[in-house]
């Protein structure tokens, strides 16, 4: 058996960083590597231990780095391998771990392997992608159109599941497989300590017919890639689309040998009923998805993901929260009731000062190839008024701002003379780093609290849960429980309510406003964790 890997992982705890917006070092509007190992100490001290680097290879950004034309070499605006090799020493001195997007689905159409493949039927790279005569059925990307692309230079169409320079990678070829393996072995070789891993339940097609869930070869992938002696050791952690507890199990139970973990995205959709409409419910509706997920991976003993934001996701504060007058409350009271459960965390660059959605009154204010090609949609039945609400709703670039350092013109993100990449968040001036650390309600403090009593508890982390309030009450509250110790979480909805506790607990230990355990009214986003008298 090849994997000791899950119990430690629990101790880990993932900060997301898209590196375009991070941080810039060089004053060209384009955060960078440099950039990143800058601001090293500040996601230390937030209690981060691990870094999850967006995509920062070679690549013509066709999307934002999912585009990739290299997978072992830096993107030029990212800095060079060099930086790269700092940014991994930097991070190992801290005792911090790093984890790269892996893109194995598709590569850049600018990829050395797509440009020797489209010159014909007969080079080495002929079969690296899917080449048809005509389409074979009529896919649609995920990014708006056909997904089959006529390419003059091979006179045959090739697929693409999400944008025209993005061809899908031919797994059903032994030399795909062996080339991806290559790939992972290099930057594990370099020290890199684990991997996401980009649409990974994608990877396996059964062409030329349709699209029917998962790939009949998608596990045998899997195990080449992870489930080696040198890969076993790696934290893993599949982009998937799948719900099923089925197929979850199949992808990441002990004995699989194929993934720590996978992101399940149901309760994403809290707040929404598509993509870019909103639908009205609270926090409520988060907690239903988490106690599903708590029960469903607890008794397989699987590693839950816990996460609410990421780099293609409007954010949650927003949708379910008190983005205004409550915007610190809703954000720490959210922040309680999912990093007190069992899992991983992963925390999304901004999320720990509460930053919330934006909104612009031009679509030249957006670049985000997924919400252009929806406006572009949108127009055709509704108003540019209408159709811009609906983009500055669902678009991508509500999580892709440049980051909000301080209240200067750029932010603190790049140099004040020069344009950042992505125009600035519109609630910049008001939301960011320097005015949350001199705020009393520092959501960034509170996070550090929360963080530190999470790693210095096993209860917290590792202890049996169990869920204390019942479906149709307007708060959550749970028991963790290890050994003889039990402590209690308690997160209130968005009503001022008397919340009546079945037990004795002692101070709380951390609260995001000022409480006494004998006073049983909570405020609206009141949350609390105390150790209860057992
Ligand atoms: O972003 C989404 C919905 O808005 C998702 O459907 C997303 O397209 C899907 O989760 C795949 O995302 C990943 O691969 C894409 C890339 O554009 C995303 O940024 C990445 O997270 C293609 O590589
Ligand atoms: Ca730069």
């Amino acid at each position: 058996m090849l994997c000791s890997k899950y119990s430690d992982f629990t101790k880990w705890v993932i900060y997301q960083i898209y590196p375009r917006s991070f941080m810039d070092s060089n004053g060209d509007g384009i955060g960078d590597l440099q950039g990143v190992i800058s601001k090293l100490d500040y996601i230390k001290e937030l209690g981060a231990n691990a870094v999850w680097l967006c995509p920062c290879f070679k690549s013509p950004n066709e999307d934002n780095g999912y585009d990739v034309a290299d997978y072992c070499d830096i993107m030029d605006e990212f800095g060079t391998m060099a930086d790269m090799d700092q940014l991994i020493d930097e991070l190992h001195k801290r005792s911090m771990k790093l984890i790269l997007d892996l893109v194995p689905n598709h590569t850049s159409t600018d990829h050395v392997w797509f440009r020797e493949s489209r010159k014909g039927k007969d080079n080495p790279y002929s079969d690296f992608y899917y080449w048809f005569d005509v389409p074979p059925n009529d896919w649609e990307s995920s990014f708006g159109g056909s997904a089959w692309q006529y390419d003059e230079m091979r006179g045959q169409y090739y697929l693409h599941t999400f944008a025209v320079g993005q061809a899908d990678l031919n797994w059903e070829n032994p030399a795909v497989v062996k080339a991806m393996q290559d790939v992972v072995d290099f930057w594990v070789d370099k020290g890199c300590d684990g991997f996401r891993i980009d649409v990974i339940d994608c990877i396996s097609k059964d062409l030329p017919n349709d699209r029917n869930g998962l790939g009949p070869r998608l596990h045998e992938y899997i195990r080449a890639l992870f489930g080696r002696e040198k890969t076993a050791h790696l934290f893993t952690v599949g982009e998937g689309h799948t719900n099923e507890i089925d197929d979850i199990v199949l992808h990441c139970a002990h004995d699989r040998n194929e993934l720590s973990t996978l992101f399940i995205f149901d309760h994403m959709e809290c707040g929404r009923s598509d993509k870019f409409t909103p639908k009205d419910e609270g926090l409520r509706a988060l907690r239903d998805y988490l106690v599903y997920w708590q029960n469903e991976t607890d008794k397989r003993d699987l590693l839950y993901s816990l996460f609410i934001e990421n780099h293609d996701q409007p954010q949650m504060i927003s949708r379910i929260g008190n983005d205004r007058e409550l915007r610190y409350e809703s954000a720490t009271c959210i922040a309680t009731m999912l990093y007190l459960l069992k899992g991983v965390p992963f925390i999304y660059q901004g999320q720990e000062i509460g930053m919330p959605a934006a909104h612009y009154d031009s679509i030249d204010d957006f670049d985000d190839v997924e919400c252009l090609g929806a406006y572009r949609k949108y127009r055709r039945t509704l108003s540019e008024e209408e159709a811009l609400e609906k983009v500055n709703f669902g678009s991508r670039d509500n999580a892709r701002h440049p980051m909000a350092w301080d209240d200067s013109k750029n932010c603190g993100f790049t140099d004040d003379g020069c344009e950042p990449w992505l125009i600035n968040h519109s609630r910049a001036k008001e939301i960011n780093v320097k005015n949350d650390l001199n705020s009393k309600k520092s959501v960034y403090r509170f996070y550090q609290e929360l963080l530190k009593l999470r790693a210095g508890n096993d209860v917290l982390r590792d202890g049996n849960v169990e869920v204390i309030s019942k479906p149709e009450d307007e708060f959550f509250a749970y028991i963790r429980s290890l050994n003889d110790e039990k402590w209690m979480v308690i997160c209130n909805f968005g009503k001022e309510q008397v919340i009546e506790l079945p037990s004795d607990c002692e101070e709380p230990v951390l609260a995001n406003l000022e409480r006494k355990t004998s006073d049983g009214l909570y405020r609206p986003y009141e949350c609390a964790v105390a150790k209860m008298i057992c």
